[in-house]
């Protein structure tokens, strides 16, 4: 009996599933600024007392030539301003602003002075420069501080370094809340005096210290920023973005759709929503029944009393592989 060799084949699918997801920038979005200066327009060593785009030079330190536009060191761009302090004589730069009920305000510091110096100031001020609201100091004993007319201590921080600065300012209930570098480090803290600020200022103290100052911004309503999608498998996804509801209750929604740049077809709510306080909130929203082989782009949506606001879109792509693997022999 012969014994016949055996030929099979087995043509086996492997399914592999590679989730591609195309990761765009993203950039927060939100209504337009009240308020919005990075001192990259005006000409490298413009002098405060020339009053730039509306500043005004309260203070001069040692000098009208030492408070200028400067392109030493810069967050945005090339430039940003610097002031310098001497003994007993601060330097200060005031610009006014029409400020709502609730806003928000943000500052890039650089404060190059060190523990057992006065440092850096910021902060919102009336016209005559002498009521201060919602400031915060880089101080001299190396600690940031908010100060309302007596001071809460914040954190320690090193002198040589840009700093975010953020606060949120609730005239209605008189309080602000202080963030450094995104961090909530102070919150419902009492505005300590009476009236409204008229203007935002930037400050060295009374000492010889230099001081930068960029990207100073005021604005209010909800700032949303749509992130990359996680999880992404044969059939689902979930959707990621940031909202800061900036103190209006903020519902939160997610747009998505096939085609870039919309419209996206599909809105489905948020989690959580609504949002609420005035700090960075991570939302998500997870789908299911997603096509394989396709892209989809969405966007987180976020609406409050301030009006809507739509992030920029972000795609991503599940792709579905099925790879036929070459025939198997089997001899015997
Ligand atoms: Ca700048």
């Amino acid at each position: 009996m012969k014994r016949a060799d055996k030929w099979f084949s087995a043509a086996l699918s492997l399914a592999l599933i590679i989730p591609l997801a195309a990761i765009l920038p993203a950039a927060p979005a939100r209504a337009a600024d009240i308020f919005s200066e990075n001192f990259d327009s005006y000409v490298n060593g413009t002098l405060l007392n020339s009053s730039p785009g509306g500043w005004v030079q309260v203070y001069n330190g040692p000098g009208d030539a030492a408070q200028h536009v400067d392109n030493t060191r810069a967050v945005s761009g090339t430039q940003s301003m610097t002031l310098t302090g001497t003994l007993s004589w601060s330097a200060m730069a005031y610009h006014a602003v029409s400020f709502p009920s609730r806003f928000s305000y943000d500052a890039m510091i650089y404060s190059g002075g060190s523990a057992g110096q006065d440092n850096g100031w910021i902060g919102l001020s009336n016209a005559n420069y002498l009521t201060w609201y919602g400031t915060v100091r880089f101080s001299l004993d190396g600690y940031i501080y908010a100060w309302n007319g007596s001071y809460t201590q914040l954190m320690a921080y090193t002198p040589g370094a840009w700093c975010k600065v953020k606060v949120y300012m609730d005239l209605e209930a008189r309080t602000f809340d202080v963030y450094i570098n995104g961090t909530l480090k102070g919150s419902n803290i009492s505005i300590g005096f009476e009236g409204t600020p008229t203007g935002i200022f930037l400050e060295t103290g009374n000492d010889y210290v230099q001081v930068w100052f960029d990207d100073v911004k005021v604005y209010d309503g909800v700032t949303v920023t749509t992130n990359a999608a996680t999880g992404v498998g044969a059939t689902s996804a979930t959707l990621n973005g940031t909202v800061n509801a900036n103190g209006l209750s903020t519902t939160v929604q997610f747009k998505y759709g096939t085609t870039p740049g919309g419209p996206y077809g599909t809105t489905v709510a948020g989690t959580p929503s609504p949002v609420t306080g005035s700090s960075d909130t991570a939302v998500s929203t997870s789908l299911t029944g997603l096509n394989p082989k396709t892209s989809y782009c969405y966007v987180v949506v976020g609406t409050n009393g301030g009006g809507t606001v739509q992030g920029s879109e972000v795609c991503f792509t599940i792709t579905l592989y099925f790879i036929d693997l070459p025939l198997i022999q089997k001899s015997q």
